[in-house]
């Protein structure tokens, strides 16, 4: 017997899958079936077995009473393990045995590969294991299908949020990964050997989607990823995210920056909530859309409300990670809404190519936005002004001459511009209600972890 007879790919020979499980309903019985999969489920009663197969759309009960299926079938499916993959050749009957209303009555079943026995369980609720045992077998625990649903909808959220900037005329750019200076600061950088030289791993796609509006692009958005140093293991940072960013010239201030953003969120969240329903379902998520326009507070009103609940704040101290969680918990109650743009933030808490306010002194024409408590998104105006973007850097101790690359072209006509950046796991884990981003994050890096 050859490699390929084993591997039960003669056997099926011209006959492709037919069906998905999610299609095996009252509508198709009586249907000739084939459906590709996993043994999710297996019982054996005896007299009858019962299997459940599941694919990428869900699952479907192969039922095998030993006196309607042949001697080879039943027997096939005797020597079935959990997980093993399978091609199933069969009838669809109505039971009122299974929701969907029907089931399938194989006439062949073929083995398609073998499977040993599983380090995790791959269905749902039978073992609570922690998260790191669970990570460690990523790819198996991804097949749970309450997990692959999490970047399922991770996939429309993107799909959606990127179908609306491809409406408004944004072009799709891919900038380096590999980059000679820091964008955000510092701190936070990962550093390469670069052959004789040292080179970083982008914290942010900043200074080239800037700079690409510099290029002559009116309007463009990349999603990647980005590197951030973090040294501590919290359960809202990795060290390596999918970046949403887009940066628009010929602004007139930062509210054109969150009125596209809003705009943007509110189609992708409306569309996913139809197209991923089945998701969502099985998450029991019920997905809010919120209402347009996004709230927007100032920051200094923020600080304002924390102090209110008793917080000691003064206006240019950073809001840390508690103090978002205690918004979350205002912002409903007082403007019955979690989806807010802190918007004026202080000077020195924002990068040096963030605009300086022309109506708050000390404050800048940037914002957060912040969804059930947490930031899921900075974005901004941007110095297109040579002589104020050089002496903002300056004023943060930065070397001009270091920075000529992106600092020359604003010499030349740069357009006034904004952008954001979103974190895409952010946004996944905060409409989720997931507590920690790993698990909204399709294969986590942290300090602890580079593998799977
Ligand atoms: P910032 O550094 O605030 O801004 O990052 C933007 C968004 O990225 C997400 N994020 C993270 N997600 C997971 N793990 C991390 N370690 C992590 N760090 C940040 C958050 C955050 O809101 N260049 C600016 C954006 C801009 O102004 O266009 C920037 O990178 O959701």
């Amino acid at each position: 017997m050859s490699f390929y007879d084993k591997a039960g790919v003669s056997e099926i020979g011209e006959n492709k899958r037919t069906h998905f499980s999610s299609d095996i309903n009252t509508s198709t019985v009586d249907a000739d079936v084939i459906l590709m999969g996993w043994v999710h489920i297996l019982r054996d009663k005896g007299k009858i077995m019962f299997l459940v197969l599941r694919d990428e759309r869900g699952t479907v009960q192969i039922v095998l009473p030993q006196k309607k299926v042949s001697a080879g079938v039943f027997d096939t499916a005797r020597q079935l393990k959990p997980e093993m993959a399978i091609a199933v050749h069969g009838k669809v009957v109505g039971t009122n045995q299974a929701a969907s209303g029907a089931e399938i009555l194989p006439t062949q079943i073929i083995l398609l590969n073998t499977s040993e026995r599983l380090p995790i369980d791959v269905v749902e609720g039978k073992t609570d294991i922690d998260l790191d045992t669970r990570l460690n077998h990523r790819i198996l625990d991804l097949r749970k299908p309450t997990v692959n649903a999490i970047f399922r909808i991770q996939h429309s959220l993107v799909r959606f949020a990127r179908e609306y900037l491809e409406q408004s005329n944004f072009v799709e750019i891919h900038t380096p990964k590999l980059v000679a200076e820091a964008t955000e600061g510092g701190a936070n950088l990962f550093e390469v050997k670069y052959f004789e030289r040292r080179a970083y791993l982008a914290q942010s796609p900043q200074f080239y989607k800037q700079l690409m509006l510099l290029a002559g692009f009116g309007r463009v958005f990349e999603i990647a990823p980005v590197f951030r140093a973090e040294k501590h293991n919290t359960r809202r940072h990795v060290n390596e995210y999918t970046s949403f960013d887009f940066e628009m010239a010929w602004i007139s201030g930062v509210e054109d920056v969150m009125k596209m953003e809003e705009q943007m969120l509110h189609h992708s969240f409306t569309k996913t909530k139809e197209q991923a329903a089945a998701e969502l379902e099985l998450l029991e998520v019920d997905l809010v859309v919120p209402k347009l326009p996004f709230k927007r507070v100032k920051y200094a009103d923020a600080i304002g409300l924390l102090n209110e609940a008793g917080k000691d704040l003064a206006v240019t101290d950073d809001i840390d990670p508690e103090g978002e969680r205690l918004l979350g918990e205002i912002f409903p109650e007082k403007y019955g809404t979690d989806m807010v743009f802190i918007t004026h933030y202080p000077l020195d808490l924002r990068p040096a190519y963030t605009m300086p306010s022309m109506t708050d002194d000390g404050m800048t024409e940037s914002f957060d936005l912040t969804y059930k408590g947490m930031e899921i998104t900075t974005g901004g105006q941007r110095i297109h002004l040579y002589d104020l973007l050089v002496e903002r850097f300056k004023a943060k101790g930065f070397d001009p001459d270091a920075f000529s690359f992106y600092l020359d072209p604003f010499k030349y006509g740069a357009p006034p511009h904004g952008g954001l950046g979103l974190g895409v796991e952010r946004l996944t884990m905060q409409l989720l209600g997931i507590e920690n981003i790993r698990e909204a994050t399709l294969l986590p890096r942290d300090r602890d972890r580079l593998t799977p």
